[in-house]
């Protein structure tokens, strides 16, 4: 019987816990992969995203399991891809916020930069480089400073933080073990992706929360940094169906994955409302710059649950606090992801609109959930009276 099982393709997944990380645990355990996955210590659960996919160790037939360790770690890292023999690792794991970056530049660095080498050499030394495929978290960050748009596999690269620095010598040892050695080893050029579970310090996922918020009575107003950035948003589910499918080619390259279409933060923050069926204009400039409500649409605010009358024509709902501007930005980014559409076949399946609806249906979902917890009384419990 057991020689007439079908061979279950095993995966490793660093960064399991983030966004891309569950996603991706979801996908390759429907394609019926064994997944692993590598996570941190941390002082309270950090399995919020993944816990669905959890089943207790003890089940017979267990398919996805998490282990402890860290990218700062080469140790853990060869004991752990010894144990688990991957056919492929997605490295997904890293300090992944670019502002933030500027303030732990070094532990970016070894994390993210370092943090890659540590799983290709794992791999060399442990004699894998024939079995385990490696698929490495690139960036759109690699761009920067505009040199020209849209960018593509071929455009060159400036980076303008310390995490796409970190990100940009993954990048490279990526390309020198796949010359030197002769592994399987791709880089996804990912532009941005968004989804319910994004990070909510990144902008998209901070301007779909405010927002609900903002619609419910909860929140005045949000306060951003620069909000003419201009960003190629995707979901992140259809991003990680490309980290698979590069994995699955005949031979290892590198792709980008983008959608093509570029909107400034102004123009996100303004759909969102739009979605809540509130009308929001910006006027001002520089750190004057404001965004007010002009006109609700009182049916659709209606059939979202909200209260109308609640909402204040003239309202700032939108500020700027210079404390989110970075010291060095990326103004303008826009994907050309022709290669993996003509190669691989793929292509996203959200596009902004739909990206949005996903995010701000999910968010006041969670907003009204947590003011009916905190109005019932359950949502504070003070341990320290
Ligand atoms: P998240 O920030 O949501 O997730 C990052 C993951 O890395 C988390 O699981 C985090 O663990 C883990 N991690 C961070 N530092 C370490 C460490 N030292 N050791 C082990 N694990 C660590 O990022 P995303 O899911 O959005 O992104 C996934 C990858 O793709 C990242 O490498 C990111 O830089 C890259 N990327 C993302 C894009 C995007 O738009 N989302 C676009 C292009 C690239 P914990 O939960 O404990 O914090
Ligand atoms: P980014 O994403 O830096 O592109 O990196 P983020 O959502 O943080 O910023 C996008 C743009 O919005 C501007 N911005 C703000 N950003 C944040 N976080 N908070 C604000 O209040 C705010 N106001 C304006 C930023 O200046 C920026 O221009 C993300 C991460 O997921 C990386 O890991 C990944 O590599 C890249 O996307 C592609």
């Amino acid at each position: 019987m057991q020689l007439f099982r079908k061979y279950m393709k095993k995966a490793l997944i660093t960064g399991i816990t983030g966004q891309d990380g569950a996603y991706l645990a979801e996908f390759l355990l429907k394609k019926g992969y064994e997944v692993h996955g590598l996570k941190r210590r941390s002082s309270l659960f950090n399995t919020d995203r993944i816990d669905h996919l959890y089943h207790d160790l003890h089940d017979e037939d267990v398919k996805f399991k998490l282990h402890f360790g860290d990218m700062t770690d080469s140790t853990n890292l060869i004991r752990l891809i010894q144990e688990v023999q991957p056919d492929e690792i997605y490295n997904l794991a890293a300090q992944s916020h670019v502002k933030v970056s500027f303030d732990t530049p070094e532990y970016t660095a070894n994390a993210d930069g370092i943090g890659t080498l540590r799983v290709l050499e794992a791999v060399r030394l442990l004699g894998l480089t024939e079995k385990t495929r490696i698929y490495q978290a690139s960036t759109s960050e690699l761009y920067g400073l505009v040199q020209a748009v849209p960018q593509s596999e071929t455009t060159p690269f400036y980076p303008r933080s310390p995490y796409a620095v970190a990100k940009l010598y993954g990048y490279w040892i990526v390309v020198n073990y796949r010359e030197a050695y002769n592994m399987y080893t791709c880089n996804g050029i990912l532009f941005n992706h968004e989804s319910p579970i994004r990070g909510e310090t990144f902008v998209t996922r901070k301007i779909t929360r405010a927002a609900a918020k903002i619609a419910l009575g909860l929140q005045n107003c949000m306060y951003m940094g620069n909000l003419s950035a201009q960003r190629d948003w995707g979901h992140a589910k259809d991003y990680v169906e490309a980290m698979w499918l590069m994995l699955q080619q005949d031979k290892p390259e590198d792709y980008v994955i983008a959608t093509g279409v570029t909107t400034t933060v102004r123009e996100f923050i303004r759909l969102t409302f739009a979605e809540l069926g509130i009308e929001v204009e910006f006027s001002g400039k520089n750190e004057e710059e404001r965004g007010v409500i002009v006109d609700v649409d009182r049916e659709r605010a209606q059939s979202l649950g909200l209260d109308p009358d609640s909402l204040k024509f003239g309202q700032t709902v939108v500020k700027i606090d210079p404390q989110y501007f970075r010291p060095t930005e990326v103004e303008l980014l826009i994907g050309d992801a022709t290669k993996a559409r003509e190669q691989m076949g793929w292509k996203p399946r959200y596009d902004l609109k739909a990206l949005i609806t996903d995010m701000v249906t999910a968010d006041l979902h969670l907003v009204k959930k947590d003011d009916y917890l905190q109005k019932g009384g359950f949502k504070t419990l003070n341990y320290f009276e």
